[in-house]
């Protein structure tokens, strides 16, 4: 029975396409000792199974017996429960704890995905594949990962466990190789480690193709992005309020020749208002507190602490952050993407003002309660740094000019209404400084017009958001994440068909879900949610509840859509059902300016505040991909938030349509961000959302398990009852599925391999292992007896 030994020896993953843990993890893949402490063997191989504890979380429990529907499970510290049998999931054995691809569990169950993830972060091995995605949990701390070592490394290929590196890697070979750009597409939720990853990306394509300095450049455009678009939250202390997509361009060397960042849907609302012990833009933050004294002159300076705008949230710090030295490298990075010292003077100038904005303060007028702005320091101050006239800044703050017809009415300004005009001028001018800023960036990262149409991109992407109350960013959010889904599902479903093919199989038999329908919720014409957002929005009438009113008119029956009570309504996504609440909807969706501050920004004698006034024109005229709509009671003609944030979400994906995509999921483990504490239900929730169970799920729709016709006949080839000795692979595989009665609409059978539905391995498992177990104590015996 040697021989059969050699098949206990052989034991390994079921699925074969890749090794598992071949560099890295310390598997005792061919380990004899292992697999000759049979009595271990014995006692803890055979039979285990997750058990779900009351508080939600997974443990690892031995059958001890079943009867009828009940089994009784015996759990780590001597206690045993009685549970209905068919709640278990099986565990898989212990030598696939920490594989490196959970593609190569034998069991592909949530509780064992958990519980994989936890035992490689256990050990600092923060990434793990699932199939062709790369999924990365936070540390929280510094691991040793990082560096030109390890950069070196993966060039070489001396280094094959999963990595940013890898992924990164696979990219500029796969774009030389096959011509096509390519793509890193990263999401997670806020604070799960998708800016980070993101760097850690850009810094090894800056190594691998580096030399011409540019790629210096575009290193540095990440202190400046993160500056003026991130800031502290109660998720993450360095939150992106922004989402970014940099094209890096190569030439056909495979160097760096330039690059090109777009942003999506900065946070605006943020510099006028944040929560409790949050924070604004750090760049606020770090201008008080690092600006020289002549510059602390010229604007007319002063600390954090006397700023309303950031003294609302009653936070000014962030633990472990120097924000004067950090104003100091944002500085030098402006430098270095040639941002000129009096552009950067005016820059500040631009945050001065938004600051003094924020003071500026009104008093009542007439019995009518109409205000104008009190003529003080905050409001000379404003008007010196922009440029303007004081009296011009007044008016703009006290009075609107609406056109009715031909003629124009000047209609004078209330308290709320006058504080929103000064919010809505703060906030146009910080965001039109943002994207200025990014189109510097572009100027200075685009070198030449030589562009080879090669290129790899980089999507750092807020992930889906589910929150107790969500509103119209979650709403844009996660009908962004939708239309990414989408990209990923019909990606996966590329692959894996071409599998399928390769081998011989009959394709049709295998089914994919899709999430058309939710996308055509939204995007469907006139009746989807966005249409009917954007109609609602040019009603001068319509309010949150038309709004909500109306959704729930048109959409009821929609599969996808749910009318709540009041102001509330439910989208089902993919990644879960999500309530939104339509108050603020049509504010938001509509971010008037009212052409009054617009001619106030082009009447300034410094060129910023104009350059903004004339970007706020052109947008306004822009051609347009969706309505252009008049808003009620003001006369800026814009396009919507939504209606833009959808023309940028298609041009998105149509870039990304024309690359190979690579595929980062960021996991979050705790929400206290600290290292070393992995909760199994956050994780599970994520795992869920951001589409790595949905890999799972696709995966076993087909047929999810593969294996050789070699390496089934070797592992289940001495279960045989008839005589095999000279029968090939396949031979031996038929006779195997049929031995076991195996339903023909369960596997297929390919030219080189064998693919079954799930579940179907475990009979052949739960045979292999009891027999097996037989064996070994034989073994043992014989062992003990000769000793
Ligand atoms: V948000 O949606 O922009 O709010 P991100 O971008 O997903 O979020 P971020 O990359 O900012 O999260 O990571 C949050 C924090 O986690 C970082 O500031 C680091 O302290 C920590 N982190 C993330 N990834 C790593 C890592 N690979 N190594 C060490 C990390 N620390
Ligand atoms: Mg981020």
């Amino acid at each position: 029975y040697s021989s059969r030994h050699g098949v206990s020896v052989e034991e390994q993953s079921l699925t074969d396409d890749v090794e598992p843990g071949a560099a890295t993890m310390p598997l005792p893949q061919n380990d004899e000792r292992r697999w000759s402490d049979t009595s271990a063997y014995a006692r803890k191989k055979i039979l285990q199974s997750w058990v779900q504890l009351p508080n939600g979380n997974w443990e690892l429990g031995k059958i001890l017996s079943t009867s009828g529907e009940e089994s009784v499970i015996s759990l780590p510290e001597g206690k045993v429960m009685k549970v209905i049998s068919e709640t278990l999931v099986p565990a898989n054995p212990d030598i696939l704890d920490g594989v490196d691809d959970l593609m190569q569990l034998s069991y592909l169950n949530e509780p064992s995905v958990l519980y994989n993830l936890n035992y490689r972060y256990n050990q600092d091995m923060i990434y793990t594949k699932a199939g062709p995605v790369l999924v990365a949990v936070n540390p929280f701390k510094e691991v040793p990962l990082y560096g030109n070592r390890y950069i070196e490394a993966y060039r070489k290929k001396s280094n094959e466990s999963p990595h940013v590196y890898a992924i990164a890697d696979t990219a500029i070979r796969e774009m030389i190789r096959d011509e096509v750009n390519q793509s890193i597409i990263i999401s997670g939720e806020s604070g799960a480690g998708k800016t980070e990853t993101a760097k850690i990306a850009m810094q090894y394509l800056a190594a691998l193709g580096g030399g011409s300095g540019i790629e210096y450049e575009i290193l540095k455009t990440n202190p400046i992005l993160e500056a003026f678009g991130n800031a502290k939250t109660l998720r993450n202390d360095n939150s992106s309020r922004f989402g970014k997509l940099i094209e890096i361009h190569f030439s056909e060397s495979g160097k760096i020749s330039g690059a090109q960042v777009q942003t999506f849907l900065l946070e605006k609302s943020r510099v006028v208002q944040c929560a409790e012990g949050e924070r604004s833009y750090h760049i606020f933050y770090q201008l008080c507190a690092g600006a020289s004294p002549a510059l602390r002159e010229k604007l007319n300076l002063t600390s954090a602490h006397e700023y309303k705008y950031l003294g609302q949230s009653n936070c000014y710090s962030i633990n472990g952050v120097d924000d004067a030295e950090r104003f100091h490298s944002v500085k030098e990075a402006l430098d270095i993407v040639h941002v000129s010292k009096e552009d950067q003077e005016s820059v500040f100038a631009m945050l001065a003002a938004v600051l003094w904005l924020g003071n500026v303060s009104f008093t009542v007028i007439d019995n009518e309660n109409h205000v104008e702005p009190v003529a003080d320091e905050s409001l000379s101050t404003v008007a010196k740094l922009i440029g303007c006239n004081i009296n011009e800044l007044k008016l703009s703050l006290s009075k609107r000019n609406m056109r009715v017809g031909k003629d124009t009415i000047v209609q004078k300004l209330t308290l709320p209404q006058a504080i929103d005009a000064r919010d809505a001028l703060a906030k146009s001018v910080y965001s039109c400084l943002f994207d200025w800023l990014v189109e510097q960036i572009n100027e200075s990262l685009a070198v030449g017009k030589r562009r080879t149409g090669r290129s790899i991109s980089i999507l750092d992407i807020y992930g889906f958001e589910s929150f107790d109350k969500n509103s119209f960013e979650q709403f844009c959010i996660n009908y962004a994440n939708e239309r990414l889904q989408q990209h990923f599902n019909r990606h996966l479903f590329k692959l894996e068909q071409e599998e399928y093919i390769q081998d011989g199989i009959d394709w049709t038999r295998v089914d994919f879900e899709d999430n058309q329908d939710c996308l055509s919720l939204f995007e469907k014409k006139p009746l989807g949610l966005l249409s009917l957002l954007d109609e609602e929005s040019t009603f001068p009438n319509g309010t949150d509840l038309t709004l909500a009113n109306k959704l729930k008119q048109h959409l009821h029956s929609n599969s996808c859509f749910r009318g709540d009570r009041e102001k509330l309504f439910t989208v089902v996504h993919y990644a879960g059902e999500v309530t939104y609440d339509t108050t603020g909807f049509l504010e938001k969706n509509r971010d008037l300016l009212h052409l009054d501050s617009i001619q106030l920004l082009s009447s300034c004698s410094c060129h910023l505040p104009r350059a903004f006034a004339s970007s706020m024109l052109i947008q306004s005229e822009k051609p347009v991909v969706g309505p252009l709509y008049k808003a009620g009671g003001a006369d800026s003609q814009r396009l919507s938030v939504a209606t833009k944030f959808k023309g940028q979400l298609f041009q998105l994906m149509q870039r990304l349509g024309n690359t190979t995509p690579h595929f980062i999921r960021c996991i979050k483990p705790n929400n206290v961000q600290s290292p070393g504490l992995y909760e199994q239900g956050l994780v599970l929730q994520q795992l869920r959302c951001c589409g790595v169970l949905e890999v799972v799920r696709i995966s076993r729709s087909g047929f999810p398990t593969r294996v050789s016709h070699q390496k089934f006949a070797r592992r289940y080839g001495f279960l045989l009852v008839e005589n095999i000795a000279d029968k090939d692979p396949l031979s031996v595989s038929v006779a195997i599925l049929h031995q076991f009665n195996i339903l023909p609409e369960m596997y297929q059978v390919g030219y080189t391999k064998l693919f079954f539905r799930t579940g179907q391995i475990g009979v052949l498992e739960d045979t292999r292992n009891r027999t097996l177990h037989g064996i070994l104590r034989v073994q043992s015996s014989f062992r003990g007896y000769q000793a």
